[in-house]
């Protein structure tokens, strides 16, 4: 990290207005009418949006909800929304239109569209680590390639109301075989995860090294088994499904 500027993938996910609960949620979007409002999640991997099981925020972020166009309201921290601005993401270049504010925490339980995904939809749930500035706040979990996606769902699962969420958010969203690996299978967060004998979401020393195994094993050695580009390698197949994302309107490309 830390040389040049990161290319990340804002995958759009859209809030399924008529399931939100959260008071505070439901005026902010009583008031923004006909507008279709979007989590804007981060990430490096676009190739791995076929296995999302839920979305990742941080209870303590603060979260605006940052006026596109005419149609499209962005959630995301307010660092995310200058930059984005500043590349062609907002009505007025370098301008973002703050229309309201909310707590990650207000966000929990929120049931978003996950492109790409197995599942229908998929639910806002809690994580520790959600770094302020980085990305837009709002990380897309992927427990099946991802080692901090795989042990935090392990873990909402088997302690839903220690976090205070609902079961029914995580429970029956299972990890989804989407790449092929040589040496970790179909599974590699999982099975790296369960070779390291990663017990929790804070051990975060072994966390760090079966993330960097399964990184270099899923991205240099794997091949999709999942969705158009079935076959391919993850490497040339990444390029490939963020375009499509992108022309879907599903994803923006930005740098940070
Ligand atoms: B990646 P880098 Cl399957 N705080 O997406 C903490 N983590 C964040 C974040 C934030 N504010 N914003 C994004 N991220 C995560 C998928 C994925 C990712 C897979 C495997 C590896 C992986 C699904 N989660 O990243 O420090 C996002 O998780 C491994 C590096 O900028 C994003 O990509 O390199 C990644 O960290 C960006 O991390």
């Amino acid at each position: 990290e830390g040389v040049g500027p990161q290319e990340y993938t804002g995958i759009k996910m859209e809030v399924i207005t008529n399931k939100v609960e959260n008071p505070k949620l439901k005026s902010i979007l009583a008031s923004l009418k006909n507008k279709k409002v979007f989590l804007v999640a981060a990430t490096l991997r676009p190739e791995t949006m076929y296995g999302q099981t839920n979305t990742f925020v941080g209870r303590d972020l603060e979260y605006g909800f940052w006026e596109i166009n005419d149609k499209e309201v962005f959630v995301c921290t307010e660092r995310a929304a200058r930059n984005m601005a500043f590349q062609g993401f907002a009505k007025t270049k370098g301008k973002p239109v703050r229309l309201a504010t909310i707590s990650g925490n207000d966000l929990i339980g929120t049931a978003v569209k996950a492109p790409l995904s197995a599942y229908d939809h998929v639910y806002v749930l809690p994580l520790e680590h959600v770094l302020a500035n980085k990305g837009t706040g709002v990380v897309t979990s992927v427990p099946s390639d991802s080692p901090d996606d795989y042990t935090m769902t392990r873990d909402l699962k088997k302690k839903p109301e220690f976090y205070g969420i609902k079961a029914e958010w995580i429970a029956k969203y299972d990890p989804i075989a989407i790449i092929q690996t040589p040496s970790f299978g179909n599974m590699s967060a999982v099975k790296a995860c369960d070779d390291l004998k990663i017990a929790s979401p804070k051990d975060r020393v072994q966390l760090d090294k079966a993330k960097e195994l399964v990184y270099k094993e899923g991205f240099y050695s794997g091949t999709m088994v999942i969705g158009a580009y079935k076959g391919k390698s993850v490497a040339d197949a990444k390029p490939l499904i963020r375009q499509q994302l992108v022309d879907a309107g599903l994803a923006i490309v930005y740098s940070e």
